[in-house]
């Protein structure tokens, strides 16, 4: 196999990680997997994203690409066919968005309710539940999460919308096209599936279970395994970094220190210079004692930037 230079950071159970891998398969780009913790420290995963902390990320060399709606834009740049952005569907970057955030909570939530979180974290045991959780509600401190009862009202009237779309015919969700709607929406089914103890939520929705066996279906392309350490020393000796500008009129200047915080939960804040800004991408350079200078891309689209001294 052909060694790619696509280097995903993540975890088999994660949802977010699933839309990732779906989105190589259905593209049938290879790449090299990294597993990384479930839950924190992350060691090896900070010296190369300076802080962020979510799963997954995606490393190019000495580019490493948070947040899944990013990854994915990347991965459409290497790899046109099937676009995730048809024309067509100028809404769905944006219907993915709800996706990613309000039906993922829901379905989290559901999933992970007692019966749920024993069959996803499986063998783990009481004191490593413990700390799933503890860990958990650091990086949502900030976020009002739900309870058992908002999740499962709501979620059932999401199941029975996406159900009812896709009885109209699909093959996806908003009919013949392909579109990033659909990997948002299938990575939270696929989460709600794994809970099989509370999966039935789904079965008076045929079509949304026929469409998540054809999402399923795409696979996730050829890949090979890399350690952490590998990983970061690749990254230290990247010749360069991706292309990339500060665009005028958006409110910051290249060279400025900054800090770029998520602003949903895992609002962490990340140090760096500022390299790259456009009105999709926040890019900032940092250097690390093991992985070097490294670049590290955010879409600006749920992140903040505040100029900052570099701590
Ligand atoms: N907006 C982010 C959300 C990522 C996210 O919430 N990932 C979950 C796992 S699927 C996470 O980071 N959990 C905490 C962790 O893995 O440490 C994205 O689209 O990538």
């Amino acid at each position: 196999m052909a060694t790619s230079d696509l280097i995903l950071h993540h975890y088999p159970n994660s949802p977010f990680s699933e839309k990732v891998r779906l989105i190589l398969g259905a593209k049938g780009l290879a790449w090299r997997s990294v597993h990384i913790p479930v839950v924190m420290p992350k060691p090896d995963v900070v010296a190369l994203t300076g802080g962020y902390r979510k799963t997954p990320f995606l490393q190019v060399g000495a580019d490493i690409y948070c947040d899944s709606a990013l990854i994915a834009r990347l991965l459409e740049q290497r790899q046109p066919s099937p676009t995730l952005y048809p024309a067509s569907l100028p809404l769905a970057p944006q219907f993915a968005q709800w996706a990613d955030f309000h039906l993922f909570w829901c379905a989290a939530a559901w999933a992970m309710q007692p019966a749920g979180a024993v069959a996803m974290l499986g063998d783990a045991g009481p004191e490593l539940l413990q700390h799933f959780a503890a860990d958990r509600a650091a990086m949502t401190s900030g976020m009002k999460r739900m309870t058992l009862a908002d999740a499962a009202v709501q979620l059932k009237t999401h199941l029975a919308a996406l159900d009812a779309q896709l009885a109209q015919g699909g093959p996806y969700l908003f009919g013949a096209a392909l579109s990033i709607a659909d990997f948002a929406v299938a990575h939270c089914v696929w989460f709600i599936r794994k809970a099989a103890p509370v999966a039935h939520v789904l079965n008076p929705h045929p079509a949304l279970l026929a469409w998540s066996d054809r999402m399923q279906a795409f696979g996730h392309a050829t890949h090979d395994d890399l350690t952490s350490t590998e990983a970061i020393a690749i990254a230290a000796s990247a010749p360069g970094h991706a292309a990339t500008t500060v665009e005028p009129s958006l409110g910051f200047e290249a060279g400025q220190p900054v800090n770029v915080y998520a602003t949903d939960y895992g609002c962490d804040p990340i140090a760096g210079t500022l390299v790259g800004l456009s009105a999709g991408e926040v890019v900032i350079r940092r250097t690390d004692e093991r992985a070097g200078t490294v670049h590290v891309h955010f879409p600006r689209a749920g992140f903040q930037i505040k100029k900052e001294k570099l701590s």
